[in-house]
C-alpha cells in the first residue's frame, strides 16, 4: 500500500510539472493545441494487439473473470474497446459490463485522453467504444481490446488508417501486449511497423510484451517448441535483432474448454506452463509502474523538444540582430556616400552657386539623413521581409544539428518552428523566449534527473518482489 501511495504521489508530482511548467509554454508557441497532460492524466493503459483470432478477447476475459468481450473463430469484433473500471458496485457483485458508451462520447469527453484520435474520422469513431466493468483486475488500469490485424497484403480499406490508430494508441499506452497464436506465428509485420515508428526506441523494449497464446493447441512439446522457434525467427527478422525478446507462453482455459482443437487434457507439457498466465497477469498489473516511466519519458521528450524549439527561436533572434547591424552599417555607409556626393556636387558641380559653406554642409547632412531614413524604412519593410523569407528557407541552419539526437528532435520540431515564425513574421519577444528557455531547461535537467533517481529507487525495492518469469530469462546452467 505504501508503495502504491509513493507511486501515486510521484505520478501527481510529474503531472503537476507538466501542467504548471511545460503546458503554458507548449500552448504559447503552438507546440501543442491542448494541455500536454491531457494524454497522460488518465489511468494507466494496456493495449492488446495481435492477429485476429490470436485470442486477445478471450485472454482479456480470462483476466477479467467474465465473458465481457465477444470471442469467435471468424473476425468477430472489429472494434477498439476501452475497458475500464467501475468501482461503484459491492466487491462481491458478479463481474459484468455495467455501462457502455460509443466512440462519439469517448472522443469528446475531456475526462478521457482520446481526443487526439478524432482525426481518424467517422468510420473510426463508429469502431471505438467504452465498457465499464466491475472487475478487480481493472482497479489500477484500463485495457484496450483491438480488432485483429490482418496480413498487410489482405489489409484493405477499413475506412480509417488502422496503422495510424494503433500508432496513436501505442503512444498513449503504458504497456503493449502483442499476441500470437500457434497458427499464425509469422504474421505480425503490420503491428510491428506501427509500433516501431511511433514508440521512442529507448522505451520500446520496456513497453512491449510478446505473448504466444493458445498454446494448448500444440499437440506436443515438440510442436510447441517448433512454434516458439518460428515465432522467434520471425520476430528477429522484423526487429532486425539477433537476441530474442522475452515471450510469455499461455492460453485461456475458459476458451480451451470450449474448443475442439485443444489438447489441454493430453498435452503433458501444459501443467508446467500453467503458472505463466499468472506471471503475465502480474506483469500487466505492473502497468502503473510503467506509467511512471512513461511519464518520465514524456517529460524528457517534450522538454527536450521544446528546448530545441526555443533554441531555434534564439538562433533566429541572433540572425535578426546581425541583420540590423549589417543593415545599419550599410545604411550609414550609403548615406555618408550620398552626403559626400551631394557635397561634392554642390562644391564643384556649380549647383546652387553662392551657397555658404555652412549651408553646404547642412544640405549634404540633410540629404544624408534623408537617405538614412529611407534606408531604414526600406530595411524595416522590404529588407526585413526578404531576410525573414531567407531564414525560413534555410531554417535548418538555425541550430546546430551535430548529433543524431539533435537531428531527431529537430525532425519533430522543424515544422512547428516554421509555422511559428511564419505566423509571427519573426516578431516575438526575445525576453520571453529566454525566460521560457531557462524554465524548460530546468525541467529537463533537474526534473528528469530527480524522476529517474526516484524510479531507480523504486525499481531496486521492487526487485525482491518480482516472480521469476520465463520472461526474465531461462535458467540455463552456464557452459564454460
Ligand atoms: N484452444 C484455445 N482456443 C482459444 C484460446 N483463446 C481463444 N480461443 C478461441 O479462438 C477464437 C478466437 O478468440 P478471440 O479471443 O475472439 O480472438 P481475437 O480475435 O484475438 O479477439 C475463439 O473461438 C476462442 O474461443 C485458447 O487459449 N485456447
Ligand atoms: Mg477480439
Amino acid at each position: 500500500m505504501h508503495r502504491e501511495n509513493y507511486i501515486n504521489s510521484l505520478r501527481g508530482e510529474l503531472l503537476a510539472t507538466v501542467a504548471e511548467r511545460l503546458t503554458p509554454i507548449a500552448l504559447r508557441y503552438g507546440y501543442s493545441d491542448v494541455a500536454l497532460e491531457t494524454n497522460i492524466k488518465w489511468r494507466p493503459l494496456v493495449l492488446v494487439l495481435g492477429n485476429y483470432s490470436a485470442g486477445k478477447s478471450a485472454l482479456i476475459n480470462e483476466f477479467l473473470g467474465a465473458d465481457i468481450q465477444a470471442t469467435g473463430q471468424a473476425p468477430t469484433d472489429d472494434s477498439f474497446t476501452v475497458i475500464t473500471h467501475d468501482g461503484s458496485l459491492p466487491s462481491d457483485a458478479p463481474v459484468r459490463t455495467t455501462e457502455e458508451r460509443d466512440g462519439k462520447y469517448l472522443l469528446n469527453d475531456p475526462e478521457y485522453p482520446f481526443e487526439m484520435l478524432k482525426k481518424h474520422g467517422q468510420r473510426f469513431t463508429s469502431h471505438f467504444r467504452l465498457k465499464k466493468v466491475n472487475a478487480p483486475f481493472l482497479r489500477t488500469l484500463a485495457v484496450i481490446d483491438t480488432p485483429g490485424m490482418l496480413d498487410s497484403i489482405t489489409e484493405r480499406d477499413r475506412g480509417y488508417n488502422y496503422q495510424e490508430v494503433v500508432g496513436d494508441l501505442a503512444q498513449l499506452a503504458d504497456l503493449i501486449l502483442v499476441l500470437f497464436d500457434p497458427h499464425k506465428a509469422g504474421t505480425i509485420r503490420e503491428a510491428h511497423i506501427s509500433l516501431r515508428d511511433t514508440l521512442p526506441t529507448r522505451t520500446f523494449e520496456d513497453r512491449v510484451l510478446y505473448v504466444l497464446n493458445r498454446i494448448d493447441e500444440c499437440a506436443s512439446l515438440i510442436d510447441l517448441i517448433r512454434v516458439y522457434g518460428t515465432l522467434c525467427w520471425n520476430l528477429s527478422q522484423i526487429t532486425g535483432r539477433k537476441d530474442i525478446p522475452p515471450i510469455h507462453l499461455t492460453y485461456s482455459p475458459r476458451a480451451a474448454a470450449e474448443s475442439r482443437d485443444s489438447f489441454r487434457k493430453e498435452a503433458a507439457y501444459l501443467p508446467y506452463l500453467e503458472n505463466q498466465r499468472d506471471y503475465l497477469k502480474q506483469a500487466i498489473l505492473r502497468a502503473p509502474r510503467h506509467r511512471l516511466d512513461h511519464l518520465a519519458t514524456f517529460v524528457e521528450t517534450h522538454s527536450e523538444r521544446i528546448t530545441h524549439f526555443l533554441e531555434a527561436l534564439t538562433g533566429y533572434r541572433k540572425q535578426v540582430r546581425r541583420f540590423w547591424l549589417r543593415s545599419g552599417f550599410l545604411g550609414v555607409l550609403v548615406s555618408l556616400l550620398a552626403g559626400t556626393v551631394a557635397d561634392a556636387g554642390l562644391l564643384y558641380g556649380g549647383i546652387l552657386p553662392g551657397l555658404s559653406p555652412a549651408l553646404h554642409v547642412a544640405v549634404a547632412g540633410g540629404l544624408s539623413a534623408a537617405v538614412m531614413a529611407l534606408w531604414l524604412a526600406a530595411s524595416l519593410k522590404w529588407f526585413r521581409l526578404r531576410f525573414h523569407r531567407r531564414q525560413l528557407k534555410k531554417i535548418d541552419a538555425l541550430t546546430p544539428l551535430d548529433t543524431q539526437t539533435r537531428r531527431d528532435t529537430w525532425q519533430a520540431m522543424r515544422d512547428i518552428v516554421y509555422t511559428y515564425l511564419e505566423k509571427t513574421g519573426g516578431r516575438f519577444s526575445g525576453k520571453t523566449v529566454s525566460r521560457d528557455y531557462a524554465e524548460v531547461r530546468e525541467v529537463h535537467e533537474k526534473g528528469t534527473r530527480e524522476i529517474r533517481e526516484a524510479l531507480s529507487e523504486l525499481a531496486s525495492t521492487a526487485n525482491g518482489e518480482r516472480p521469476p518469469t520465463a520472461a526474465n530469462g531461462p535458467r540455463v546452467r552456464q557452459v564454460k
